[in-house]
């Protein structure tokens, strides 16, 4: 491949708002990131995380090389050995065992064409449904509930509608955080439009609810009652769409009798009921109502009826498909989509067509001139490391997804990947929690050097481009599954490109799609035929597409769903309790969740020291009263249990927590933390129709981790920590910073061995130390030829100097003699006040900087805070945040009055 020096139109490998990115490579590596202005989810403005891409293009820590075990360890293979073993397993164990006894779990980071290339060598050529995804984690009640209400899976609505609408619901989804181009474009219609209504149901005060007019802060789990309650009440007050209901749905009486069967909705959901009217009777009168919903709605063991609750209000009012309206499922990852396009998931078969459907079966075996098609959905994730536990399944391959941290029960992942004959791990990064499993490791082309389409939250079609050459020797995920199928003997993968397949799957999305009973929205026949320029100059379009290749922005607006009656279901959905509640032994719920600057297992937003500065540890946050009632104090490390396992976190109140509950967030792992996968903890109940986990709703408790000091270190290199009894690192600009507590004291000697400067210490090494053995306190730095190359603080009491100022000095090619005099004091002569915890990543500004800033001078709003600090001003990710500190610094003023 030629390395492109202008700017390449790529789209962003994070969220699902999948927003337009253009992309120059530079001389040197990496590239320069900005908005691309052309494209329609963004138009040109990218979030924190979209800006940093330009910073986690290195290729430090990339598995570059496949390799393959070798007596317990791997060792540096060539693709041939390393395809062979592969091939050759996959064979052996399904000529023994059947094609039952072999897997795929691959993932929403995958493209398009990698996914369909996947789900056709399972379900056409292995001859089992046995590929799931970590979609199964994230989006299976979305698709649960769309197939039961539409009778396929598609959402109806797009982007324009956030803008057009005068009520925005956010349920379980905190956007401001997950996805915010979208919630900057939700802001500014609320700018543009006050009148616009925002209502936030989240069990947590979140970044999102700096914006809403009503957060209704409801129990756990309770949204089905909420939703019910709704409809009843709709019902009530003549809102339904007479017209609508009878020409275009079926099914309305029974969901109503359900839902009137509900009483005491304001008691069941935890909440005031006046709040909950006024919810109720904005809901009734306004016609432009846009319900988004995300995780907080999937991620339950009532997530498809949550979601179908969510979907009955808006069919009974016939606000669908037209501007301004309609139920809107908020996708996570970049192709969670386009996965879901491929009939990437175990129950599902290729192209919207169903595999418990023999018609459909038969379609998809003929189009693929297949020897064989599943006949039977697979095993869905959770059930899939059940059977490989239970030694049912014996080889698994799995594709850019990491579940020893992101799945429940976590530490089971590890029991059953530990006794599997054959784990077959493809990523981009060679040191995973997950690496240590693998009996043979494929290197990927990563964001940046991969080619093909990713599908986002609104049904839109983007290409990813690469912009830089393949590094090492990473294949692109499609080429190494068809290298694998090729050696099975399996006709039907010599693709010799992304284009090749796209079009094979464009054209499968076409066959018999006007067929009696075959007939789906999901069609892309425009595309094919596509040659390789026009798909490399693909525009950003919207399936279903017209004859013309036009896009389509709305359905169902008229009706039209995808069953054969072309009328959509409502669901009488139940109310039911979550899974596992508190007990007196694990009394409190524990909820996980995302935070602003980091993307899940943190291998790529990791990589960034300024994505670092916002959260540098794991915490676990909660409610004064419980922390007092759990003997547990803000800034200490507390155990937090289940019965499923444990971790250690820092105890913080953020402020937004209710009573009983507990929130972690999901990003550290082995990697990043000695302790603190707070996947082992989650328990694995599902929801019963999609499988999806319930990540949101553990029961757990929380005690002191008893430890005797608290320390840090920053160094420029990694060091191994092991005999600390907790420890977690963030990358900074320069150096690596650890947070550490112990209990065995710490003595200078230990200091020495920690920061690697052992006996054989350089000549030209400086070391510098103070201690106070009465209080506890030790502090020692090493410099090599004057350059500062660790340092290490160690205090009775987590209360240690601002890692800011010591940060900047690893800036410094030499320290002069001021700053080390200074040095173990851990501040500047003259220093500065302490910045605090990053909130604007772009600018590096500070929370006491920022709060400073509004108390000297009196700011009142967001954009005063911009003016005088830049703070707010690029991508505007921090704008909640830096309302929420003008409301704290207001609040601390008044209450002082
Ligand atoms: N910064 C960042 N952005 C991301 C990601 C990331 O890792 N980092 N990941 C992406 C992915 S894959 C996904 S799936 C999305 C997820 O995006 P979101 O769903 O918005 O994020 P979460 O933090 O998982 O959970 C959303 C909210 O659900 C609430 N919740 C918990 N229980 C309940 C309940 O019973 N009812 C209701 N109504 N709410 C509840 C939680 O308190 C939480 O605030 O984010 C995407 N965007
Ligand atoms: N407790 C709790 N757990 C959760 C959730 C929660 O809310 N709470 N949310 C769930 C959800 S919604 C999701 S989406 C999952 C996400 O969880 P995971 O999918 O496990 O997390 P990632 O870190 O995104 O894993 C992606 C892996 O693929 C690698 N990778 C990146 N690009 C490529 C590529 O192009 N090819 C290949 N082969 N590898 C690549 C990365 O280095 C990384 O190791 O977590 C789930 N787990
Ligand atoms: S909003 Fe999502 S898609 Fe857009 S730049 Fe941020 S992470 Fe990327
Ligand atoms: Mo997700």
């Amino acid at each position: 491949m030629t390395i492109q020096i202008h700017a390449v139109r790529t789209t962003c490998p994070y969220c699902g708002v999948g927003c337009g990115v253009k992309a120059t490579a530079l001389p040197g590596g990496g590239a320069t990131i900005e908005g691309d202005i052309d494209h329609a989810a963004n138009r040109g403005r990218l979030c924190v995380k979209g800006s940093a891409l330009g910073e986690t293009l290195d290729l430090d820590s990339r598995l570059l090389h496949p390799a393959v075990r070798q007596g317990g360890a791997l060792a540096r293979a060539s693709w041939d050995e390393a395809l062979d073993t592969v091939a050759e397993g996959f064979a052996r164990i399904i000529a023994e065992h059947g094609p039952d006894a072999v897997a795929l779990y691959v993932s929403g980071q995958i493209l398009t064409e990698d996914y369909y290339v996947a789900n056709k060598f399972m379900k056409g050529y292995v001859g089992s449904a046995n590929i799931d995804t970590n979609s199964r984690l994230c989006m299976s009640s979305a698709v649960a509930g769309h197939k039961r209400a539409f009778g396929e899976d598609v959402v109806p609505g797009c982007y324009e509608d956030f803008e057009l609408a005068d009520l925005i619901v956010l349920v379980g989804s905190n956007a401001a955080w997950c996805h915010p181009t979208l919630f900057q474009r939700i802001v500014k219609a609320k700018e543009a439009r006050p009148d616009l209504q925002i209502v936030v149901l989240d069990p947590r005060r979140t970044a999102t609810c700096e914006l809403a007019d009503l957060h209704l802060a409801l129990k756990p789990g309770s949204d089905v009652a909420l939703f019910n309650g709704l409809l009843a009440h709709l019902a009530r007050s003549d809102a339904f769409d007479a017209h609508y209901v009878a020409s275009h749905t079926t099914g309305l009486e029974a969901a109503l009798d359900v839902a009137n069967a509900g009483d005491d909705v304001a008691r069941v959901c935890g909440l005031d009921p006046d709040d909950l009217q006024a919810f109720y009777d904005l809901f009734a009168r306004t016609e432009k109502v846009v319900t988004a919903f995300s995780m907080g709605v999937n991620q339950s063991s009532s997530g498809t009826d949550k979601v179908n609750a969510i979907i009955n209000c808006h069919l009974a009012t016939g606000r669908i498909g037209r501007p301004g309206m309609g139920p809107f499922s908020l996708t996570g990852q970049p192709n969670a989509m386009g996965g879901r396009e491929v009939g990437g998931l175990a129950n599902m078969l290729a192209v919207h067509l169903d595999l418990d459907n023999a018609g459909h079966r038969d379609a998809v075996r003929t189009f693929w001139d297949a020897p064989r098609i599943a006949d039977k959905p697979g095993l869905k994730a959770v059930d899939l490391f059940r059977a490989i536990e239970a030694g049912s399944v014996k080889a698994v391959w799995i594709m850019a997804t990491n579940p020893v941290v992101s799945m429940p029960d976590a530490d089971q992942v590890r029991r059953a990947l530990a006794a599997c004959e054959l784990v077959v791990v493809s990523d981009v990064m060679a040191s995973t929690d997950l690496a240590p499993y693998a009996h043979v490791a494929l290197p990927a082309l990563a964001w940046g050097e991969k080619d093909g389409t990713v599908t986002n939250s609104e049904r839109c079609i983007s290409r990813q481009r690469a912009f830089l050459p393949a590094p090492g020797e990473a294949r692109a995920d499609w080429r190494a599954l068809c290298d694998v199928a090729q050696r099975m003997g399996y006709a039907g993968f010599n693709f010799d490109s992304a284009h090749a397949i796209f079009d094979e799957h464009a054209r499968l999305s076409a066959w018999k799609n006007d067929d009696d009973g075959h007939r789906r929205a999901f069609r892309l026949d425009p595309l094919v035929g596509l040659s390789r320029a026009a798909y490399d100059a693909l525009q950003p379009v919207q399936w279903p597409l017209n004859a013309d290749g036009e896009g389509t922005a709305r359905l169902f607006g008229s009706g039209g769903f995808s069953y054969p009656d072309r009328k959509a279901r409502f669901i009488a959905t139940g109310v039911r309790a979550p899974a596992n509640v508190p007990c007196s032994e694990f009394p409190l719920v524990l909820n996980t969740g995302r935070l602003r600057d980091q993307w899940h297992t943190m291998t790529r937003t990791g990589k960034s020291p300024r994505l670092a500065g916002h959260a540098a540890e794991p915490f676990v946050d909660l409610h004064p009263h419980d922390a007092l009632l759990a003997g547990v104090r803000e800034g200490e490390l507390a155990r937090i249990s289940s019965r499923w396992g444990a971790m250690v976190a820092r105890v913080a109140h953020g402020g937004g927590i209710a009573r009983g509950a507990a929130f972690v967030p999901i990003h550290w792992n082995g990697q990043t933390a000695s302790d603190a996968r707070v996947g082992a903890l989650v328990n694995p109940a599902v929801d019963p129709v999609s499988g999806e986990p319930e990540f949101k709703h553990t029961p757990v408790r929380i005690e002191p981790f008893g430890v005797a000091w608290y320390g840090f270190i920053m160094s420029r290199h990694d060091l191994a920590l092991d005999q600390v009894a907790h420890w977690t690192r963030v990358r900074g600009s320069g150096f690596i910073r650890y947070e550490l507590a112990g209990r065995a004291p710490v003595t200078p000697d230990m200091a020495r061995a920690l920061l690697g400067a052992g006996d054989d210490a350089d000549a030209d090494a400086d070391w510098i130390e103070y201690q106070d053995q009465s209080a506890g306190m030790l502090r020692a730095a090493l410099l090599v030829d004057g350059r500062l190359e660790a340092c290490l603080f160690v205090a009775r009491v987590p209360d240690l100097p601002a890692r800011a100022w010591l940060g900047g000095l690893f800036a410094a090619p030499e320290l002069g003699p001021r700053e080390r005099a200074t040095l173990l004091a851990g501040r500047a002569v003259q220093a500065g006040p302490d910045p605090g915890p990053t909130v604007c990543s772009c600018f590096g500004v500070g929370r006491n900087t920022i709060c400073a800033a509004i108390r000297a001078g009196d700011l009142q709003t967001p954009g005063q805070v911009t003016a005088c600090l830049k703070a707010g001003g690029n991508c505007g990710s921090c704008i909640p945040e830096i309302k929420s500190l003008l409301h704290e610094v207001r609040f601390a003023a008044a209450a002082a009055a």
